[in-house]
């Protein structure tokens, strides 16, 4: 059994807390640490958890009762418990986004760096979701030829928190396809514009601009667009367009069961964006503990993939200011992640 140390005890701790319970194999959670000693203890009752709760993230990420560590807590708060597995040597699984400034994601990719192993996964859960796995396997098989442009529609039926504001529009949603977008294609961003189209009066979310457009164009010339609501008001939508030089491969609607009825024939939406990437969230996290199990480096999104993502996510946010297109420069990918 893989012991595992929980850093944050929120929303997506107890996400992947139920998955680590009910559904996944081989690890149990033994140690648990929040800054609120109520969320600790809460998700160690509500899971009826055998789990000691730390005092702090060192003893924690030190305890010879862990071998692995989970990071969920808020998202400026993800470096410190890295930097300590690292050090530590001790495999390490963050949620999104890797942190929240181009510093922190360097200070962890140099710490992976200079144990010259790589110990990281980062949640981008969507590179695990069985639909954009078979998108990855159609294009890297050559079955629509080269790639050449795409859509993409990333809608929540109404923002998570009444703090959902315009950059959160980046970096808690299009942080996704930024993610998901150069894994499919294969090439590195070279620029990123955010447009703002004519806003939806049903928004209640006085600091949030949306809807917003907005296009990234890669190295070998192609262009992705990725439409952003958090008022849809429907329901979650994510979808998925490539298009290639003989065809085109895309994400399917989620299969629903047909209904007919009081005169329609029409197929349910989900309201809420827990579920389209319920199957992702357990397959990342059996990836984890499966690696971490055997000693191996984690397979999933690495610390460089959440550099890259952050610095297009910072470009993406300056782009949002002047609505023009934000040269994207990456520095060169060191030998550790190639
Ligand atoms: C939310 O914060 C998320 O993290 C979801 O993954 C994303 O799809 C959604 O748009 C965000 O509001």
């Amino acid at each position: 059994m893989l012991r595992l140390g929980l850093v944050g005890c929120g929303a997506i701790a107890h996400t992947h807390t139920a998955n680590i319970v009910n559904k996944l194999k081989g690890a149990q959670i033994t140690f648990v640490f929040d800054v609120f000693s109520a969320a600790a203890q809460k998700i160690v009752r509500d899971y009826n958890l055998t789990a000691k709760i730390a005092s702090s993230i060192d003893e924690l990420v030190n305890s010879e009762e862990v071998d692995a560590v989970l990071v969920c807590s808020r998202n400026d708060a993800h470096v410190e418990p890295i930097l300590a597995a690292i050090k530590a040597h001790k495999p390490v699984f963050s949620e999104k986004p890797l942190a929240t400034t181009y510093e922190d994601c360097q200070k962890i990719v140099a710490a992976e760096i200079e144990e010259n192993q790589r110990f990281l996964q980062v949640g981008f859960m969507r590179r695990y979701d069985p639909f954009y796995q078979q998108l990855k396997q159609t294009i890297d098989g050559g079955k629509i030829g080269k790639p050449l442009m795409g859509y993409c529609r990333h809608f929540t039926a109404e923002p998570a928190t009444n703090y959902f504001e315009t950059p959160n529009m980046i970096n808690d949603a299009f942080i996704h396809e930024i993610d998901i977008i150069h894994w499919l294609f294969g090439d590195d961003y070279v620029s990123v514009q955010v447009q703002y189209a004519r806003q939806n009066s049903l928004n209640k979310n006085d600091n949030l601009v949306d809807p917003q457009i907005a296009t990234v164009k890669m190295k070998q010339g192609a262009i992705v667009n990725t439409y952003l609501t958090q008022n849809s008001q429907y329901g979650y939508d994510v979808k998925c367009q490539i298009i290639g030089e003989k065809g085109i491969a895309e994400l399917p609607d989620m299969p629903k069961l047909e209904m007919h009825s009081a005169g329609k024939i029409y197929h349910e939406i989900d309201h809420d964006w827990t579920y389209r990437f319920e199957e992702a969230y357990q397959l990342e996290m059996q990836d984890f503990i499966d690696q971490a199990t055997r000693h191996e480096a984690p397979t999933g999104p690495t610390a460089w993939d959440g550099l890259v993502a952050a610095i297009t996510a910072d470009n993406a946010v300056e782009s949002q200011q002047s609505q023009q297109v934000v040269e994207i420069k990456l520095p060169e990918r060191p030998v550790l992640y190639q």
